[in-house]
């Protein structure tokens, strides 16, 4: 029999240590670094801008799915999630409430979560959302804020009520009616309970849309906690800042809604274009409203290494603040000649759509495929970095990955 020690049952982090017998007296083991500690309910291939507020892209290549998976859709948070909801506590529907309320309100009206689930149609639509700053880390002189690469955007199922039929049953004045804004349980980076995070809106048409959702669902499956949770606001098209999260109370408005983040350089850009730098006066500057057309390269990979004399399957998304992505191309000489693709109808308003191609390389070398995206109305996206804005919103230059041929 051979000597057998205590040593050699030793488990680290649950695996046996298979030659624990061989350690030497005296040396200890190194351990397994921590698993990398990705955020709740996420996708650890999200990247993770930060973490106070949480802030956190999605890798173009993860978003190549036709409908973005719970665990890979962004999250932009302005405040602090609720502690009891970022640690999974389930939501009692009879508890949570949404008041309705403002000065195109005749009285307050509050419904509960379970209330508005059984008074109400429910609704599915694919919906796509783009942060307002998402790409803002092209911009040059550099916009503080998020430095947002590409994936600040998703298109998933959201399921919920729409907002229309809820704000008639509650009675609101449609002669008074101008704008909404929402009100969220998220708290304050100062701790501050008294200090709004955010309380955005759009204006009352937008608020009256089909498309408008109050949704507690995104495929099919409760609002992940990061997402909002159980509940919140999807308004596609407009910049996602719109959407509020963990929503609680919805103000009908009598003139735009002023709540925190709709003034100044917040959501806005100058009313005519500014040379980069500029100082812009507060006057001067515009709520965003649609997005601009936009579309992204989901597949390949960029950096992806191909065989010359093989074609490559090149596959994405497009998508516009309203109205439908007419046309789509690619180009593999920087811009000089552009091809089609192959483009699918959205499956409802608002939903991203899809585009494909075949691409034949005439050589080995690097190449570069840029892909434009041209809506009905005739808008293309541009080559370069378009318009600059003091906080680096609306980005929609051409998407671009590197291709190696061998
Ligand atoms: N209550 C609340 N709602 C919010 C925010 C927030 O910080 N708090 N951020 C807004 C912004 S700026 C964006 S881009 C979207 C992001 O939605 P997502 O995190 O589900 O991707 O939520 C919006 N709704
Ligand atoms: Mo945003």
């Amino acid at each position: 029999m051979p000597h057998l020690n205590r040593r050699q049952f030793l488990t680290l982090a649950g695996l046996p240590v298979v030659f624990a017998a061989r350690l030497p007296a005296g040396i200890s083991l190194l351990g397994l670094p921590d698993p990398p500690e990705g955020l709740p309910g996420k996708d650890p291939g999200l990247i993770v801008l930060n973490d106070r507020p949480v802030n956190a892209e999605t890798p173009a290549h993860l978003l190549n799915p036709r409908v973005t998976p719970a665990d890979r859709f962004f999250v932009r948070n302005n405040g602090l999630v609720p502690r009891s909801i970022l640690d999974g506590e389930a939501v009692d529907p009879a508890a949570w409430t949404l008041t309705i309320g403002g000065e195109a309100m005749p009285r307050e009206v509050t419904f509960t979560l379970a209330e508005l689930r059984d008074r109400f149609r429910h609704h599915e639509y694919h919906l796509t959302l783009e942060c307002g700053g998402n790409g803002r880390k092209e911009f040059n002189p550099p916009a503080s804020g998020n430095q947002w690469g590409t994936g600040a955007v998703g298109c998933a199922k959201w399921t919920g009520v729409r907002l229309k039929d809820v704000l008639e049953a509650a009675g609101y004045d449609r002669e008074k009616a101008v704008y909404i804004g929402y009100y969220g349980k998220d708290t304050h980076l100062s701790g501050d309970p008294d200090k709004v995070v955010i309380s955005r809106g759009v204006p009352i048409a937008k608020a009256l849309e089909d498309e408008s959702l109050i949704a507690w669902a995104m495929n099919d499956e409760p609002l992940p906690p990061l997402n909002g949770y159980p509940l919140r606001l999807v308004f596609s098209g407009y910049p996602a800042s719109c959407s509020g999260k963990w929503l609680s109370r919805i103000v009908v408005r009598d003139r735009v809604h002023d709540g925190e983040k709709m003034g100044g350089a917040s959501y806005r850009v100058p009313c005519k274009p500014v040379a980069p730098g500029a100082e812009v006066a507060d006057a001067d500057m515009c709520i965003i409203e649609e997005m601009p057309v936009k579309s992204l390269i989901t597949s390949p990979k960029t950096g992806a290494i191909v065989e010359s004399g093989r074609s490559l399957s090149l596959a994405g998304h497009a998508w516009c603040g309203a109205g439908k992505v007419a046309r789509m191309e690619y180009s593999i000489d920087f811009g000089s000649n552009w091809e089609s693709c192959t483009l699918t109808a959205p499956v409802n308003r608002y939903a991203w759509q899809h585009f494909a191609a075949d691409v034949t390389f005439p050589e080995t070398g690097y190449y570069e495929i840029w892909a434009r995206a041209t809506d009905d109305r005739g808008n293309a996206q541009p080559m370069v970095i378009p318009a600059w804005n003091p906080r680096g919103y609306l980005n929609n230059a051409c998407h671009r990955i590197s291709i190696k041929i061998v």
